[in-house]
């Protein structure tokens, strides 16, 4: 009888910790990023985030972007800026914030390769509840080159 290999206890034990964490903290819905071009630096990535209990979204990171950053979108007189959101993105209890073209949104700069439609990339998410606590979450993010329509929204949604 072989022992079980260490890979085989670590996915176990990751399974068993990641899980209870992952649902008490944000849900994560429609994720997707938008397509780039090649030669082009940086891109958005956006998705639909309902903390369980408050949180706050204070990082992003994934291995394709040198650079990842939570952006808003702000009018600046006439002109639309986007600049970091400072201390973090707050999610209220239970309110969906949506990360959106125009809005807030995840920026993924210094991209290491150009995201070509119908792959995906990992993102994770880190996250700072009321106490302090950081929990980071992977999500697969799938690379689309326009948003996903409502109606596929709404046929997600039970
Ligand atoms: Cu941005």
């Amino acid at each position: 009888m072989q022992p079980p290999s260490l890979l085989a206890l670590l996915a176990t034990t990751f399974a068993l910790c990641a899980s209870p964490l992952w649902a008490q903290t944000v849900d994560v819905q429609g994720a997707w990023a938008r397509a780039t071009v090649p030669g082009q630096k940086a891109t958005g990535a956006f998705m639909k985030l309902t903390a369980k209990s408050g949180a706050k979204l204070v990082g992003v990171s994934s291995p394709v972007a040198g650079v990842a950053e939570v952006h808003e979108m702000k009018m600046d007189g006439d002109v639309m800026k986007m600049r970091a959101v400072q201390g973090g993105l707050e999610l209220p209890v239970g309110q969906a914030v949506e990360l959106k073209p125009g809005g807030y949104h995840l920026m993924l700069m210094d991209l290491k390769l150009p995201l070509q439609k119908d792959t995906t990339i990992p993102v994770t998410l880190l996250f700072k509840d009321a106490k302090g606590v950081e929990t980071k979450t992977e999500i697969t993010v799938p690379v689309r080159a326009t948003p996903p329509s409502a109606a596929v929204d709404h046929s997600m949604h039970k």
